[in-house]
């Protein structure tokens, strides 16, 4: 698992290497004053191919979610599968590895646990839970408003540096997204918008039956089981999520969030040797929910 000097060392070289198709962007800030960096991976000279973004370690510890969207940036650029060149050169690309900077950082050096950002709150505690801070029905059920609690939304919605600056990148971007990709471990999860309601969205009907085509493809490498379903129906009401607000706001046609390996054998340590198989299973996947634009 790499640490985020190394994410973003390695987000340099590839604009170094693809340089007429990797574009470096600094999508954020956090409270700590780190840079939330992301790449553009587009083939099309003009950069109007619909775009798909992709969303990992705004939860600090669930180290998994970064090393496989990282993973996917990859093959995306190197792979010769036609399945993967396909979606690769059909899409814009928006992949920032690391959303919560300052508290990915705290993982390595303090505590490995830990989740939410590092502002500073009253009580001696710190950080908001950064996935209840989005101001889309922020604060409309499963948030606390207690700052030491591990889902606090944080004083006011994009309270936080980071959620507020990522928001602004997203907005700039949001008349091209097609699909918003969110990443978090553990359970074996693809989920539905959205979290403040158990009411389906009106295209539930097509993303699904669609989900339930990623979880096979998936499932088809080496046997991993997913559960697709609406957030609520499948785990519990969570408000003031980043997908909720993309596809609240934007009304972007794909929407999904990931619950990566395990179901809680290792949890969020996953070892490194699953590092790759759950990647290669979820680009599986990827590949899947795309081929609904092609
Ligand atoms: O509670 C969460 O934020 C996510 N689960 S986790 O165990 N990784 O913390 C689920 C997020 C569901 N998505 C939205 N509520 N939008
Ligand atoms: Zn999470």
């Amino acid at each position: 698992y790499h640490t985020y000097e190394e994410y973003n060392e390695y987000l340099r070289t590839l604009v170094d290497r693809y340089p007429n198709t990797v574009t470096l962007l600094q999508g954020g800030t956090s409270y700590e004053g780190r840079q939330i960096l992301g790449v553009r991976v587009s083939f099309s000279s003009s950069n109007l191919n619909r775009g798909v973004f992709l969303e990992s370690l705004i939860h600090a510890r669930e180290w998994i979610t970064g090393a496989v969207t990282t993973y996917v940036l990859n093959e995306l650029l190197t792979s010769t599968d036609p399945a993967v060149r396909r979606i690769a050169e059909n899409h814009d690309w928006y992949v920032f590895p690391v959303f919560n900077p300052d508290g990915y950082v705290f993982t390595h050096t303090s505590n490995r646990m830990w989740r939410k950002t590092r502002v500073p709150y009253s009580g001696s505690c710190f950080g908001a839970d950064p996935n209840r801070n989005w101001g889309h029905y922020w604060n409309s059920g499963g948030s606390s408003a207690l700052p030491c609690s591990e889902t606090y939304r944080g004083p006011r919605a994009f309270s936080e540096p980071s959620t507020r600056t990522m928001s602004e990148f997203i907005t700039s971007i949001s008349h091209r997204l097609v699909a918003y990709l969110s990443f978090h471990s553990y359970s074996q999860l693809l989920l539905i918008p959205y979290g403040y309601t158990a009411a389906y969205l009106d295209n539930y009907n097509v993303t699904y039956p669609l989900g339930l085509r990623a979880a096979q493809s998936l499932a088809s490498r080496y046997g991993t089981q997913y559960t697709v379903g609406n957030i609520v129906e499948a785990i519990y009401v969570a408000s003031g999520g980043s997908m909720d607000w993309v596809k609240g706001t934007y009304g972007t046609e794909i929407a999904y969030t990931y619950e990566l390996r395990d179901t809680g054998r290792f949890g969020f340590i996953l070892p490194a040797e699953q590092i790759i198989p759950t990647a290669v299973e979820t680009l599986d996947s990827l590949v899947t929910i795309l081929q609904y634009f092609q």
